[in-house]
């Protein structure tokens, strides 16, 4: 071989070691705190997708709501300037529409109802609609029940909630059905809700236990009240410009990972709706454990006709048959 021959196939050579080891760093968003639900369950999914594809995928995570709330870091991902995010689906809905039907006020009757509804053929098929919209669906997470905080009184009864200022995300599913409990919405986006508490811009907000831990709002709120008044899916979504350059076995690692991501995300909620409370209480909050629900249930029942408008009376009432 020439000289020249031989560097040429030593470039060659280590052109094809170099794409072989190449890495590709996706940066992946959530807008609570690394040790939340959020956080545990997208270590997984990282941990995951390197291990399946041998190092040629790895993720940089943004906690706390590094790269914006989670309606900016959807857009985000949409675009292709984020890779991943790991949200609720409070803001979805307005990309997504048919996904709203699972933001429905006491749609789901308990954990095991949402999470096999979530996993079922009714879940699975939402998921898809994503890819509508230029998202993709990898699998369903969870935020989990939400529950009444607020700084004025304790929630009892339906009526006590009424006249309150509450944080809502920006979702009009949520908005309808919280008006029904009298309680006046205020849609904001989640980083800001910490300090509105605080400066007290508004009375009270609403999230699960494993949110309400993580983003230390026992700081700012003095009440919680139990109402569980609706089931808050998640979803690990991500965005086409990665999906595209997938080979098909590199698809399956990430579904496979994200699948592993929820059952450990859904653990941590779990595990903090059995120690949440007791913390809280020593955090200083004052906790109302019944709460009379039925009275709850039955203010949102008027709202339910708009919501049989919006996406069908026989499609609520398919997800309320799941056993
Ligand atoms: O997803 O905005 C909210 O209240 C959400 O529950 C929170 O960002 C975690």
């Amino acid at each position: 071989m020439k000289p020249t021959r031989i560097a040429f196939a030593v470039v060659a050579t280590l052109g094809l070691f170099a794409s072989a080891q190449a890495q590709t760093v996706l940066k992946l968003g959530y807008a609570t705190s690394k040790e939340s639900h959020y956080g545990v369950g997208s270590t997984v999914f990282c941990d995951e997708i390197d291990k399946g594809t041998q190092g040629r995928y790895k993720c940089q995570q943004f906690p706390s709501a590094a790269l914006g709330g989670e309606r900016e870091m959807i857009e985000a991902v949409q675009l292709g300037t984020q890779d991943i995010v790991n949200t609720s689906t409070g803001p979805l809905g307005n990309f997504v529409p048919e996904v709203k039907i699972v933001d429905i006020p006491f749609l789901f009757r308990n954990y095991d109802h949402a999470r096999k509804v979530m996993d079922g053929p009714i879940g699975q098929d939402l998921l898809k609609k994503l890819q509508t919209k230029g998202l993709v669906g990898l699998a369903w997470t969870e935020n989990g029940f939400r529950h009444m905080t607020n700084n004025k009184h304790p929630i009892v009864h339906a009526e006590d909630a009424r006249g309150l200022k509450m944080r809502t995300m920006e979702n009009k599913v949520h908005m309808e059905g919280y008006k029904t409990f009298g309680i006046l919405p205020t849609p904001m986006p989640f980083p800001e809700l910490f300090t509105a508490l605080q400066q007290g811009t508004v009375d009270g907000q609403e999230n699960p236990i494993p949110v309400i831990l993580a983003s230390k709002f026992a700081q700012v709120q003095k009440h919680l009240s139990l109402t569980g008044h609706v089931y808050s899916p998640a979803v690990l979504i991500l965005s086409p410009a990665v999906w595209d350059k997938l080979s098909e076995s590199d698809r399956k690692v990430f579904v496979d990972a994200a699948k592993k991501a929820s059952a450990a995300q859904r653990k941590k909620v779990n595990d903090d709706e059995a120690n949440g409370i007791a913390q809280l209480r020593k955090d200083g909050m004052q906790v109302v454990e019944q709460v009379d629900g039925e009275i709850f249930r039955k203010a949102v029942a008027p709202a339910y006709a708009n919501f049989a408008r919006e996406f069908g009376a026989d499609k609520i009432a398919a997800i309320q048959a799941v056993k």
